[in-house]
């Protein structure tokens, strides 16, 4: 087990393009803000449906923001949890179940571990049931100092979730002042609002045309909101100086639009319907703003979940030599991947589907002959094994170092 686990993090250090340190340390020492955002699908994302933009915030913001424009979610049963487990930790969910549940007491070299070693304070904030997820536990696990969750904010604001959950406007409202902003500080928010099924939006004033009453145009709506309290967040960090003084990590934890709804979003989108161009579909925005950044910048680099914390490690200047992920940044745009629970992987040349032993051209969805691959998706998947050996056999608690 040792051996594949060493053998796994040398050939990842063969693949680092060392001469490269693209934005290297330009929020070194800065607060490290980042928002999870419930369902948010990359499809929205500079959308217009009768001519206005569904999500003009984050439009807006992308503006002055560097933007991954080739991010696939890899969440798997764990869903919601199994992002905040990819994006802390840089490893792979698990195969069955959800990680938060069946090894809550790992160690774990997370993101807040890390930053905590270097004399950051920590803050996880979601405004739910501190239990669900086996939050209360993992979040503490994964090295935040305290988890602000629904008894701890006050309920004065219902959206989404059919109106039961504190809305995305109060939770981002009342979580600032919950962290003492005078010390470095990481804070992960989580939000909700835009939680399936979206019909608690329906009568919401956001024109969404022929798809009014719609599962999709509901969707529509319920990311518009998110979008709308994610633009009163970022006018908050301003106003508290926050915005220039920390990075600003936004991304999509999963998907909102599974196949048995595809009809209305290839309807909305244009789109006949293949295996190929649906899971081209399954990618989530993920947007950094880094102190006092001016201009955008778009990364086609295809990567996952996985690679959010790497990315994060370079731009703040901290080693994570336990990750698995990549750093989107410094990474042959040619030889970027992403690899799926279930097996599946996703180059720039073909998209591998495990389930039915196949793979298609990327770009011409034209079918390849899989002998020819497979020994390259062989390695790949290796990856998946390695992550669940040191996931099960909890190698860090029992001394494995590189
Ligand atoms: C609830 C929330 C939902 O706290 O995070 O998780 P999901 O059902 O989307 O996995």
């Amino acid at each position: 087990d040792k051996d594949s686990i060493i053998a796994l993090y040398e050939s990842k250090e063969s693949e680092k393009n060392v001469s490269d340190s693209r934005l290297t340390g330009i929020a070194k020492d800065k607060n490290l803000i980042v928002v999870q955002m419930e369902a948010l699908q990359q499809f929205v994302i500079n959308l217009k449906i009768n001519s206005k933009e569904v999500t003009p915030n984050l439009n807006k913001l992308i503006g002055d923001s560097l933007y991954f424009d080739n991010v696939f979610y890899q969440v798997a049963g764990g869903n919601t949890s199994d992002a905040e487990f990819l994006t802390n930790n840089s490893l792979y969910p698990a195969k069955e179940g959800a990680i938060y549940h069946l090894y809550p007491e790992n160690t774990y070299h997370s993101m807040a571990n890390i930053l905590k070693g270097k004399g950051y304070n920590t803050y996880s904030l979601h405004g739910f049931e501190k239990t669900f997820w086996n939050r209360n536990k993992m979040h503490m696990t994964l090295g935040f100092d305290r988890f602000f969750n629904e008894e701890d904010f006050v309920l004065d604001d219902f959206a989404g979730w059919e109106g039961q959950a504190l809305s995305d406007s109060s939770f981002f409202r009342q979580s600032l002042d919950k962290i003492d902003t005078s010390k470095p500080f990481y804070s992960f928010f989580v939000t909700l609002s835009s939680h399936h099924p979206f019909t608690y939006f329906e009568d919401f004033d956001f024109d969404v045309g022929e798809f009014q009453g719609t599962y999709i145009g509901n969707y529509l709506k319920a990311a518009n909101y998110l979008d709308k309290c994610i633009g009163e967040f970022i006018a908050d960090l301003k106003k508290r100086g926050l915005y220039d003084n920390s990075l600003l990590v936004f991304y999509g934890d999963h998907s909102a639009v599974k196949k048995i709804e595809a009809e209305g979003l290839l309807q909305l989108l244009d789109m006949e319907y293949s295996e190929q161009e649906w899971m081209k579909l399954q990618k989530v925005p993920l947007i950094i703003h880094y102190p006092n950044q001016s201009k955008s910048e778009v990364i086609s680099t295809i990567g996952g979940q996985i690679d959010i914390l790497p990315t994060i490690a370079n731009l703040m200047d901290f080693d994570a030599p336990y990750a698995l992920g990549k750093d989107l940044l410094n990474h042959d745009d040619d030889k970027g991947y992403v690899i799926l629970r279930d097996g599946s992987v996703i180059t720039k040349d073909f998209i591998y589907f495990n389930d039915l032993r196949e793979i298609y051209d990327f770009t011409d969805g034209k079918p390849l002959d899989l002998k020819l691959y497979s020994d390259k998706i062989t390695s790949y998947i290796n990856e998946l094994s390695v992550s669940d050996i040191i996931i099960t056999k909890d190698a860090f608690k029992h001394g494995f170092e590189k």
